[in-house]
């Protein structure tokens, strides 16, 4: 049977108002680029003529531009989930446009498949190869696919040929099956392969496919400045004393690691340091600092979601391939970002915090509490599970007007009860076995920025007046830092007299 090439135009036509619609990739790597740019053009041209066109859009992770960029300015997207990062689309969940709800990465194909958002009615998945029986080779990010390419009624490819070197070999496809009837997923190190390397999606379902020469788009990380570098610094420096102690095993332990410039610092930082041994990775996202890590030999194995690499990277990555076949594997997200895998290898796991709290509950996703910035991704996945889960945060936002430690969060996605450390430029703060009040001092004195120290220690006096209490607050003063910074764009002018410090 031959699939037809049909036109981005024609496949975006197959796309319903009101469709669920499920895409290929994690991050831009492996998303479709091309089809999505046509349902954007064929979404305005509907609305100009005054009828409705929004879809629901079901991603593994943040896309790209030619995605959410294209369909939120567009104003197609009805429903959305379970992450994005990108500006316009930020824009629509926070005025309401689009119905957001922000998911744990890990569950959103488990969702699919058990019938909780209904049926999936197109998925359109970005292949780097294919033949006529309906096998595909995947692109440089999985998500959800292996999942989609099994519930979506109808399939449409987009083919691309801007890899001029094939993928095949690198990707670990794999669908658990369902409760009842769930098993083990039997990964004991991260390099074990449980799957398959092509996917199979039956040639019935499939309308046509649609030719893109597409890049990622990926922008190589900004240098980083001295903070991020001292947050880097700080995360290592506890990692090898965790080593030296015997906290970490000797052998050292996988490394989960968010995206962005902290990141990048501490994977180089492990990279540079003689104590630690080359390490391996059970991660979501491998940025551009993991292949020069792998070149190395600091880095001995990835077990990913997705190769992030910027465009530049990228193409060494492909001129250099052959190095890297035996050191990488892209999994689903339900697989590489598995609870009980985490769990089982002993992930140490890094992430992100927009705010924390003295208690150490962190917030990942709300600018002050009431404005979505991406979503809580895989941090979920990973904090709950890890051997030691680690937050990092500048101490301070907005050239100190904003202290990124507050008396209490103003929206929480991972509780005192997974957080196992806090770390800023100013320190580290190790929170295991400590009480309330315990972990409260260590984060004022070792995670605080200097200009909000004195603050936080009369928060935690002005509290402890109540009496004895297990968890010190004042709810009338909790959010004063908050309330303070939207009265006059500053948390440190905050007064806790008029609470009776
Ligand atoms: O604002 O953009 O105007 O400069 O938030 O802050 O410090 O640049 O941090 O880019 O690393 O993002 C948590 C959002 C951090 C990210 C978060 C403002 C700040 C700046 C960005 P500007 P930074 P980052 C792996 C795991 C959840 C998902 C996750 C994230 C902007 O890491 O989305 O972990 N994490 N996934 O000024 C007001 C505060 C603020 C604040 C920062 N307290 N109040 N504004 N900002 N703190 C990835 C995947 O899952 C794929």
């Amino acid at each position: 049977m031959s699939i037809p090439f049909i036109s981005a135009e024609e496949a975006a036509s197959y796309i319903k108002n009101g469709d669920n619609v499920g895409l290929s990739g994690f991050t831009a790597s492996g998303t479709p680029k091309v089809v999505t740019v046509a349902l954007a053009k064929r979404a305005r041209e509907l609305h100009e003529k005054g009828l409705p066109f929004k879809i629901n859009l079901f991603t593994g992770a943040s896309t790209n531009d030619h995605v959410d960029g294209e369909l939120s300015r567009a104003d197609a997207i009805a429903i959305r989930t379970p992450y994005q990062g990108h500006s316009d689309s930020r824009k629509g969940i926070n005025n309401q446009q689009i119905n957001y709800f922000d998911a744990h990465l890990s569950m959103c194909s488990q969702d699919l498949r058990y019938g909780f958002f209904g049926d999936i009615d197109v998925a359109i998945i970005e292949v780097t190869e294919m033949s006529p029986n309906g096998d595909v080779v995947l692109g440089a990010g999985l998500g959800m696919t292996p999942t989609l390419a099994q519930v979506a009624k109808k399939v449409i490819l987009e083919y691309s040929s801007y890899y001029k070197t094939s993928f095949r070999g690198f990707h670990d496809n794999y669908v658990p099956l369902d409760p009842p009837h769930r098993r083990e997923i039997p990964i004991y190190k991260p390099s074990d392969r449980i799957g398959s390397t092509v996917l199979h999606i039956d040639p019935k379902k499939i309308i046509g496919v649609v030719p893109s020469n597409a890049s990622e788009g990926v922008k190589p990380f900004a240098p980083s400045d001295e903070v991020t570098h001292q947050i880097g610094e700080n995360v290592c420096n506890f990692l090898v004393q965790q080593l030296r102690t015997g906290l970490i095993p000797k052998e050292f332990l996988p490394i989960q690691s968010g995206v962005g410039n902290v990141a990048n610092a501490v994977l180089y930082g492990l990279g540079e340091n003689p104590e630690v041994p080359p390490f391996e990775m059970y991660t979501e996202v491998i940025q551009d600092a993991v292949m020069t890590l792998m070149e190395q030999g600091n880095c001995k194995f990835a077990s990913t979601c997705a190769m992030t690499f910027s465009d530049d990277a990228m193409l060494h990555f492909m001129e250099n391939i052959d190095f890297f076949r035996d050191k990488i594997l892209l999994r689903p997200g339900e697989i590489s970002n598995s609870p009980e895998v985490v769990r089982r290898l002993g992930v140490i796991t890094m992430n992100t915090a927009l705010e924390a709290d003295i208690y150490g509950n962190v917030n990942s996703t709300h600018v002050l509490g009431t404005k979505m910035m991406n979503g809580i991704g895989g941090s979920g996945d990973f904090t709950r599970n890890g051997y030691i889960s680690i937050f990092s945060c500048p101490s301070v936002q907005k050239g100190g007007k904003i202290s990124a430690i507050v008396p209490m969060c103003s929206h929480i996605d991972h509780s005192e009860h997974s957080v196992k450390v806090l770390i800023t430029e100013q320190g580290v703060a190790d929170l295991r076995g400590k009480d309330p009040r315990q972990r409260a001092e260590t984060i004022i004195e070792n995670c605080v920025h200097p200009m909000y120290k004195e603050i936080m220690w009369d928060y935690l006096k002005l509290a402890s007046k109540g009496g004895k209490m297990h968890t010190p607050h004042n709810l009338q003063a909790a959010f004063a830092l908050h309330e303070t910074f939207m009265d006059c764009g500053d948390m440190s002018k905050v007064d806790f007299a008029k609470f009776g410090l």
